[in-house]
């Protein structure tokens, strides 16, 4: 596929997705949006990847929906537009995704930073939920995600007051992983990836989604998927493999079978 607004290679397992808006800090149009959902569409099918990145410039990541778009819309014109099922799209992504930010991540910035599964961050990154400055609020899960990571009092000043915080403030406060020198952030992700691609991609997959639902059911029904996904895992030949390369003591081949 041909896309304009974002960037996208593969090598070994490790796709690289780059949001293209370099002049608009990649500030997320709906075409940018649409772009990025079918890549990662495509990537999510081919076997041949194991892990995304998806990934910035050095002065933003994305600085949030593109607001000059947004600007004159009526209600109905956004109820139309259903931005809702795009960003539905992207968070059902089977593959890890992790994102490697610098600069500004900000608003749907932000808010696409928290629907990665993993997110390193450069030590000049800003993490904002500025929407309120605007005259809005966040729209794509940023009063959720960013309570459930960092506590109700920090997000409600975030979200309230539009305060940006650190690269830093943001790793004590649990919302990155990863914090390294500007020059190294997308090797750091990359790194990152290769551990979790040398993985079972079944295995894998199965994982994020059992953790992933920690965060939209209760306990029991975790439970209850959680268990149902280390049953299945025992159904991938990666599962006789890993177990067998450990009593072998050799490190195990997947296959993603
Ligand atoms: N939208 C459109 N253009 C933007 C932009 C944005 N969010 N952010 C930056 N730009 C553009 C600027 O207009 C400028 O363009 P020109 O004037 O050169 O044409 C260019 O990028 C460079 O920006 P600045 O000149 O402002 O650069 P500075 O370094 O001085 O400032 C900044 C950087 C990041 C502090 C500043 O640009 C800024 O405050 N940007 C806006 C940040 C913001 O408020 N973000 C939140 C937007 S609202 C939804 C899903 C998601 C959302 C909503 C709905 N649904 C699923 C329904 C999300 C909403 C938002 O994110």
């Amino acid at each position: 596929m041909e896309f304009i607004n974002v960037n996208s290679a593969i090598d070994t397992r490790i796709a690289l997705i780059q949001l293209n808006r370099p002049n608009e800090l990649n500030a997320l149009n709906l075409q940018l949006m649409s772009e990025l959902r079918d890549a990662l569409k495509e990537l999510d099918k081919d076997d041949n990847v194991h892990v995304i990145i998806i990934t910035g410039n050095e002065k933003a990541f994305a600085a949030g929906a593109d607001i000059k778009q947004m600007a004159g819309k009526t209600t109905i014109d956004m109820w139309k537009m259903d931005q809702f099922s795009t960003w539905e799209q992207i968070r059902k992504t089977k593959k890890p995704l992790i994102a490697a930010v610098s600069g500004f991540a900000l608003g749907g910035g932000c808010e696409l930073a928290m629907t990665c599964d993993l997110v390193v961050a450069s030590e000049t990154a800003k993490f904002g939920q500025p929407e309120i400055n605007i005259g809005v609020m966040p729209g794509a899960g940023g009063t959720q995600r960013l309570t459930k990571a960092i506590g109700k009092v920090r997000a409600m000043e975030m979200v309230l007051t539009g305060k940006f915080i650190s690269a830093q403030e943001a790793l004590d406060y649990g919302l990155i992983n990863k914090v390294v020198p500007v020059e190294l952030y997308l090797e750091a992700a990359v790194s990152l990836a290769k551990k979790i691609s040398s993985m079972s991609p079944i295995a894998v997959q199965l994982a994020k989604e059992a953790v992933n639902r920690s965060f939209e059911t209760h306990l029991d029904q975790g439970l209850i998927l959680e268990r149902k996904n280390f049953y299945l895992a025992f159904a991938s030949e990666d599962q006789k493999e890993g177990m067998q390369a450990f009593i072998e003591k050799r490190k195990a081949v997947f296959k993603g079978k």
